[in-house]
């Protein structure tokens, strides 16, 4: 039986200050191109397009206190998480269109406080190749995109953890990651300490990705909003090459559809983010192409019974 989803708007978010490799601001009008909105009218949902998110220039500066264009990324996160904010309280589910992903504290911040005063529970399914959990004392790089799960978990400059207007905006223990096989020695340490919930690739190869999204998708309460933050960079590189940080080893097609079929399955995907597309690296908008193709699914569309 065909699912009904609640009114979608999408909005796209064009910066890359986040990210340590220019082009992820391309994202967005690459996913409009590749047909986001029309897949989802033709699934029968009510989809409207907010446009873009409006912020600073990439200044394109090296990291200064351990983070690179903190103000940018400020500016970006506010503005997101205004446009996320007035979506929600519309009654419609915000789908934001990066961007890197450092765009995810501020969309998941409006998420939090629209749960915070509907008294939903929220959880948060991170799909990414990375655990996203630096602090500027630890980060390699300083890019800002490496620490959003921290910020949103508190663990981050004011600026950053406080836009929602509650510290934390979230806990760790709403939070489930999956896809990940890249963690830097320090962040390690920082999300064991924090008992992050982290279905990696190598529990995935054992357990297969059917068991681990059972697990990951286990003990939702009835009524929970579930916020799907969708890094590219989950899928294997040879399937997805548009994306700024890649690693070897990631989901293959089957798997990913399957982590999309799941999630539509439980009828609870409340907003999305689809973060790290980088048309500048990408062969064709394939990367683009296939998120789309993903989001179908997310948004229940099957092989068989179920469409
Ligand atoms: B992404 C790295 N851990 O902090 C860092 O793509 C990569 O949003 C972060 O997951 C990748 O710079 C951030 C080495
Ligand atoms: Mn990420
Ligand atoms: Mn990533
Ligand atoms: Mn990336």
């Amino acid at each position: 039986m065909p699912r009904r989803y609640p009114p979608v708007s999408i909005f796209g978010v064009p910066t890359d200050v986040g990210a340590g490799t220019r082009g992820a601001s391309m994202g967005p009008e690459a996913l409009r191109v590749a047909g986001l909105g029309e897949a989802l009218s033709a699934r029968g949902v009510d989809v409207a397009d907010a446009g873009d998110v409006v912020g600073p220039k990439n200044p394109w500066r090296g990291p200064e206190a351990g983070y690179r264009h903190l103000d940018e990324v400020v500016a970006w996160n506010r503005g997101v998480f205004e446009t996320a904010s007035a979506i929600l309280r519309d009654g419609r589910m915000p789908v934001m269109l990066g961007g890197d992903h450092c765009l995810a504290i501020g969309s998941i911040a409006a998420v939090a406080r629209h749960c915070r005063e509907a008294g939903k529970p929220l959880r948060v399914l991170w799909l990414d190749a990375h655990t996203d959990f630096n602090t500027s004392t630890i980060t390699p790089s300083g890019n800002v995109h490496g620490m959003p799960v921290a910020c949103l978990c508190g663990i981050g400059p004011e600026a950053l953890t406080g836009i929602g207007g509650h510290v934390p905006a979230i806990v760790p223990a709403q939070v489930r990651q999956l896809g990940i096989r890249s963690v830097d020695q320090d962040e390690k340490r920082l999300v064991k300490e924090h008992r992050l919930d982290i279905y990696d690739m190598r529990y995935i190869d054992e357990v297969g990705m059917k068991r681990a999204m059972e697990q990951a998708l286990q003990d939702l309460a009835p009524g929970t909003h579930l916020h799907v933050s969708f890094d590219v960079d989950i899928l294997d590189p040879t399937i997805a090459p548009g994306t700024g940080t890649p690693i070897p080893g990631g989901v293959n097609y089957r798997e990913a559809q399957l982590i999309m079929e799941m999630i539509a399955d439980t009828g609870l995907l409340g907003s999305l983010d689809i973060v790290e597309v980088n048309p500048a690296l990408d062969a064709r908008n394939a990367t683009a192409e296939l998120a789309v193709d993903l989001v179908e699914s997310l948004f229940g569309k099957s092989t068989l019974m179920r469409d």
